[in-house]
This record gives C-alpha cells, structure tokens and sequence, in this order.
C-alpha cells in the first residue's frame, strides 16, 4: 500500500525543514519505507476534501490504504509502530522513548512556538519589547532541564528513537532564535539528528519542492 503524505506547495521557510511534513519524511526514511506526496496549497487546506483529512485544515496528514492521520506526533508513533527502527524492543524502553515524543510535542514544542510567534508575527506590536524576554525565558526554562537530562549522552535514552526523532525536530524551531546555542550539548544533539542520512534524505526531499519551479497560481475554489 503506498503511503502518501501531504505539505505545503511551497513552504513558507523556503526549504528550510522547519514544515512538520518533515518530520514524518524523517521517519518514514529511518524505516526505509517509500511514501509519495501531494502538495496542497494554503486554499486547498481549507477545503472540505483536505478538511475530510485534517480537521483542522494543516498539513502534514498521511494515508495509507483505509487509514488516514493527522498530528505529526500521532503519525510518527504509528510509522515507529509498525515499522523497526524507531522504537526499542523492551517493554519499558519503548515506553520511555514514547514519553519523550510526548516531552517533545506537549512541553518543549509550545514555548518554541509561542517565541516563534512572538518574534515573526508579534515583532511590530507596542509590546513586544517587553513581553520577549518573558518568551525566551519560558523556552529556556525547557531547554535548561532538557540539557541537564541529555549530560553528554548521544540520544536522550539510549539508542536513538522516535522519541529524539521528534525532539530534534522540535528543537531545531528554536535555531534561529540563538537560544539553542546557549546550550552546547542540545545543539550537538540536534546536529547529530541532522548527521543522520535519513534525516539528510528527508530534508533534501523537501527541499527540492520548495526551491523548484513555482506551482502555477492556484484559482482558488471553483465559483
Ligand atoms: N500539531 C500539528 C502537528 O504536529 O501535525 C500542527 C500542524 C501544523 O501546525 N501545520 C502547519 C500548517 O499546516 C504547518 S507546520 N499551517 C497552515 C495553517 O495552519 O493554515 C508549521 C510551520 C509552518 C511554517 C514554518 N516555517 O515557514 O518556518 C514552520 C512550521
């Protein structure tokens, strides 16, 4: 059965990876399984046929024979799942790389996202000066214990799994904000996440969507 995955047409990062659609490529590449992909556009997203997918009209979604997900944590978890690769074999280990998938989505990704938003969206607010700080803080308050936990280790329980699959990619949403570097161990384990062929696979793949040829201009819903 293939698998096929949906992204956007052109991302707004322009191929940087940042798109979630990136993170189920990864996964998909580490269990070495094929997938095709139909990009959408930010109109189409928003239509009834992606909506019937996606409830909440974003990408990415994935479909394989009758099954069709949507949350890149929930996706990821089923490619670890059905596939060897991503998740330990022993009960409790398993467990615990499924917990830090759960770190990764719940705790570590809001903050990111909330600075993100902060510096991209909020930066010409009146405010803005002053509530930034405060973000930044709330980022750091995650990325200090994480740091502390991963010490010198390689992975963040062993071997590597979905669970850093997952926290990598989360992590790598907060690069450009310089706070990663201030914690040298986080962005060796992030640059180790990117060393991973599979990881190199998944972000040439996108890449290549986003700095290819534009789509044509899409028309919109039909009158
Ligand atoms: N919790 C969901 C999941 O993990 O799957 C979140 C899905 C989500 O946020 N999808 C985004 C989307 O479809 C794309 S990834 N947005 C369109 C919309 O909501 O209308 C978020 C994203 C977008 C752009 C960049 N970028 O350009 O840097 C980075 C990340």
């Amino acid at each position: 059965m293939t698998i096929v995955i949906t992204a956007f047409e052109r991302s707004p990062d322009g191929g940087k990876g940042l798109a979630r659609d990136t993170r189920v490529r990864w996964a998909l590449e580490e269990v070495a399984q094929p997938y095709d992909v139909r990009l959408v556009s930010f109109a189409a997203m928003k239509q009834p046929a992606h909506r019937a997918l996606h409830p909440f009209g974003q990408i990415p979604t994935y479909e394989e024979g009758n099954l069709a997900l949507f949350e890149t944590g929930a996706i990821v978890l089923h490619i670890a799942e059905r596939h060897a690769g991503l998740l330990p074999d022993d009960a409790d280990a398993r467990a615990r790389a499924i917990a830090w998938m759960f770190a990764a989505v719940n705790t570590v990704e809001p903050p990111i996202l909330e600075l993100a938003t902060a510096r991209l969206l909020e930066g010409d607010r009146p405010w803005s000066k002053e509530r930034l700080p405060l973000v930044a803080g709330r980022v750091r308050d995650r990325l200090q214990p994480l740091s502390a936990r991963l010490g010198d280790a390689d992975w963040l329980d062993g071997a590597f799994s979905a669970g850093d699959l997952m926290m990598v990619s989360v992590l790598l949403r907060s690069r450009s904000s310089g706070l990663l570097d201030e914690f040298p161990n986080l962005a060796a384990y992030v640059a180790r996440g990117e060393a991973r062929p599979a990881y190199q696979r998944a972000f040439a793949a996108q890449l290549v969507v986003n700095t290819s040829e534009p789509p044509p201009a899409d028309p919109g819903p039909a009158p």
